[in-house]
């Protein structure tokens, strides 16, 4: 080939790339169909908005589109002037979009948007202002050319957000509410009530808020052990909104087309209300609002034996009915303590009278009337999973919290449900390692965890899946006083949680996403909203295949690369690189850590521990039964090889207040010298060391020889270890092996739960 050909060939293969190369559409959720055509349309001074003016829900979401062009370019676009490029605002009747679908339309002379509703439009004003820039901007707003026909998997896209553990200002309640408009989230759940401060003014009770809205500052202690308040301390922390000002954010929220939930709890939780009046308590008794989580002598539930309770709640209802259009509202009824009931004479009264068995029928009974009244307003009412105890209000919707039981149990009796478990929605828990992160509540909940979860659990699918209304992630704030620490916590994991809520499952695909949010990272810094960058730590998974265990070792981080050690080193760019799993044949502790760009994410080194040894495999049988939540990979985790790790969720068996005693049998008789039991101390979640931790043999199974016992010499106080107890003895022979670790009388005076059950958390049996 001469060399002009080759210049002609050059110049017509690059032609279309230069001429045509599309700058990338990034949206979150991903459509549910869009293709992307070649060219632009560019937005300039002069582009008409089209719409109906009769429309008053069209002239609405025309002035939304236009404020927000307004601040990014300062153009103010003209309206109704027909020229030739123009953005058109279109409802009319549309098939295959639902209530709150869109079609949109872009070429280089128009961008039509079509839905059958004033959310259909809001929307996809949504994805077109994704594709623009998100600050001030000289440059030109180019949208690409495209189409697209999108509508939402499910109808409740919650997020919640707790301002009564720390009170956050109007300004912020709105600027969270555009970030989850801006992802197609459509319920904001605000959690107005709680122990410790009422922040919703009611004009009938003025004391829950000039009361119940202050609290001792005591932001300076670790919330589940800060001193509580005595009498004549002031109470000067806190705040709460007006009805005025919640007026405003209700008609902000409706603007962006997000429903606000409002939730008054009840009957517990309520420790800010009875300090504002007392009589609403069993015990009557004068308190102030709590200062964090210590309820030693605090009444925060309400009496059910009182009457004056029941129009106290009313009035309240009314004049919160009033101010929130929402279908919905949520009565709380979580973690309801009792006792105060047990010993009050009115209450006891009104059980017998009514001939109810038990506390948690009384329970029902408060939220089954409450409900009713709800009803006479013509709204639903929702409430968490614990309403299912001592029987479900007739027409009530579940928040199932605890685990996804709640919420099966309820859309099996035919109640609506929305999906919020604690693994992987609640955003106030850990989103990358620990030991480099803010305090979080506890727990591990990573960007990956909530995007590959599915509302729809398996029992559920088919006939009983019409009942789930949808995924919410709720964000406590017992650890988060600031807006900024708050937007930490939610981004980015709100995005995957509104990918999982929008996007239907076979559209969704982790590595499209995690690219997608690089460009949202961006934006995210040049507004100044914080975000966490992710998990560094690489994660370690075993996995048998054809009888052969292997380690998979993977990585969230958008790029990323692991390299490991087998030999007890820290790793480093120097290791080896991780590529397919590494298969384990011996005793051996993987190192691991990510890489991004040739750089190493972080010091700290994920490591799991594998064991081979003469235990791996067998049986073991528990004298006291294993709890149902921390039952790790089955009933023979202790031996199955892995280690636990510093991580609570996984690998452990715990055990709540009772002794762990655990028999493994060996199946026939061995030579043996050590037996070991690893245990986790985790002082925040309760968990602690044993007392000590025995070890016997028997050749039968019945009766057995203590062969060494080990005393826990880690402090009550140490936040967070994990000890092996090692009996090392004259070699022997046996073939049973029981192992007990001796349960703490109580948790120790300087702890908040002080005397109350303490966890054993055990993993793994090693014999050798
Ligand atoms: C449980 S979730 C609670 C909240 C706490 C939260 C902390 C629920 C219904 N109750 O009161 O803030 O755990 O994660």
């Amino acid at each position: 080939m001469n060399s002009s050909k080759k210049t002609l060939l050059f110049v017509l293969w690059s032609f279309p790339i230069m001429l045509f190369s599309q700058q990338p559409v990034n949206i979150i959720p991903q459509p549910v169909e869009m293709k992307i055509n070649t060219g632009y349309f560019i937005i300039e001074k002069n582009t008409p908005v089209i719409f109906n003016k009769t429309n008053a829900e069209l002239t609405h979401a025309a002035s939304f589109l236009k404020s927000h062009i307004k601040n990014i370019s300062g153009y103010i676009l003209p309206e109704n002037i027909h020229g030739k490029n123009s953005i058109q605002l279109i409802i009319k009747k549309t098939e295959g979009i639902g209530t709150e679908g869109y079609l949109l339309t872009v070429s280089p002379i128009s961008v039509d948007i079509t839905a059958n509703t004033k959310a259909g439009i809001i929307y996809g004003i949504q994805s077109l202002f994704q594709t623009l820039p998100a600050i001030r901007t000289n440059a030109a707003l180019r949208v690409p050319c495209m189409t697209i026909k999108d509508y939402p998997r499910f109808k409740w896209r919650g997020m919640h957000l707790d301002v009564s553990r720390h009170f956050f200002s109007p300004d912020f309640v709105k600027e969270y509410i555009d970030l989850l408009a801006t992802y197609k989230m459509n319920t904001f759940h605000w959690h107005l009530t709680d122990d410790q401060g009422w922040r919703i003014e009611i004009k009938k009770y003025p004391k829950l808020t000039s009361v119940g809205a202050w609290r001792v500052d005591e932001s300076n202690s670790m919330w589940g052990s800060s001193p509580q308040a005595k009498e004549g301390d002031s109470a000067t922390y806190g705040g709460y909104y007006t009805q005025e000002q919640i007026k405003d954010i209700v008609k902000y929220a409706e603007e962006r087309n997000v429903t606000i939930v409002p939730e008054i709890e009840m009957p517990g939780h309520s420790a800010a209300a009875i300090a504002a009046y007392p009589y609403l308590s069993c015990s009557q008794q004068q308190q102030l609002p709590m200062t964090g989580g210590n309820y030693r002598n605090i009444s925060s539930v309400y009496c059910v034996g009182n009457d004056s309770v029941f129009t106290y709640l009313e009035n309240v209802l009314t004049e919160v009915i009033k101010l929130f259009p929402s279908k919905y509202i949520h009565l709380g009824g979580d973690e309801v303590d009792k006792t105060s009931w047990k010993n009050c004479a009115k209450c006891q009264a009104l059980k017998n009278r009514l001939g109810l068995k038990n506390e948690d029928e009384l329970q029902s009974y408060l939220i089954k009337k409450v409900e009713r009244f709800i009803i006479s307003k013509h709204r639903k009412m929702i409430g968490w999973d614990e309403i299912l105890e001592g029987g479900l209000a007739p027409e009530a919707t579940v928040m199932s919290w605890r685990g996804e039981s709640g919420g099966i149990a309820a859309a099996k009796m035919h109640h609506d449900v929305v999906m919020t478990p604690g693994t992987p929605l609640y955003f106030d828990h850990y989103q990358a390692d620990p030991t480099t992160e803010p305090l979080a509540f506890g727990g591990f909940n990573s960007l990956k965890m909530v995007y590959d979860y599915n509302p729809v659990p398996k029992e559920l699918q088919g006939e009983y899946e019409q009942y789930i209304l949808g995924a919410q992630a709720n964000l406590w704030a017992e650890n988060i006083s600031t807006a900024e620490h708050a937007e930490y916590m939610l981004l980015p994991r709100m995005l995957a949680l509104a990918e999982t809520d929008w996007t239907p499952g076979d559209k969704k695909n982790w590595d499209s996403f995690n690219q997608r949010l690089q460009s949202h990272f961006e934006k995210f810094g040049q507004r100044g909203i914080r975000y966490c960058k992710g998990n560094f730590r690489p994660d370690i998974k075993p996995l048998v295949q054809s009888g052969k265990l292997f380690a998979v070792l993977s990585s969230e981080i958008y790029g990323g690369e692991i390299y490991f050690t087998a030999n007890g080193e820290q790793p480093t760019l120097k290791s080896s690189k991780y590529s397919t799993p590494v298969s384990i044949d011996s005793t051996v502790t993987l190192k691991a850590i990510t890489v991004v760009n040739g750089k190493m994410m972080t010091n700290n080194v994920a490591q799991q521990s594998f064991v081979m040894d003469k235990a791996v495999g067998k049986n073991v049988v528990y004298a006291n039964p294993v709890s149902s939540k921390y039952f790790a990979d089955g009933p023979n985790t202790l031996t199955d090889g892995i280690r636990g790790t510093d991580i609570i969720g996984k690998y452990w068996h715990g055990i709540e207040g009772k002794d762990l005693i655990a028999t493994i049998d060996l199946g026939d008789e061995e030579n043996i010298h050590t037996i070991s039991l690893g245990c986790l101390q985790s002082y925040r979640s309760w968990i602690m060391m044993p007392q000590y931790v025995k070890f016997e043999i028997s050749d039968d199974g019945k009766s057995f020889t203590e062969v060494k016992t080990v005393d826990n010499d880690v402090p009550s106080n140490t936040m967070t270890a994990i000890k092996d107890f090692t009996a090392n003895f004259p070699e022997q022979k046996a073939r049973y092996i029981r192992v007990t670790a001796k349960a703490l009388k109580g948790l120790t005076k300087d702890h908040p739960g002080k005397d109350l059950p303490a966890w054993i958390f055990a993993d793994e049996i090693v014999v050798e």
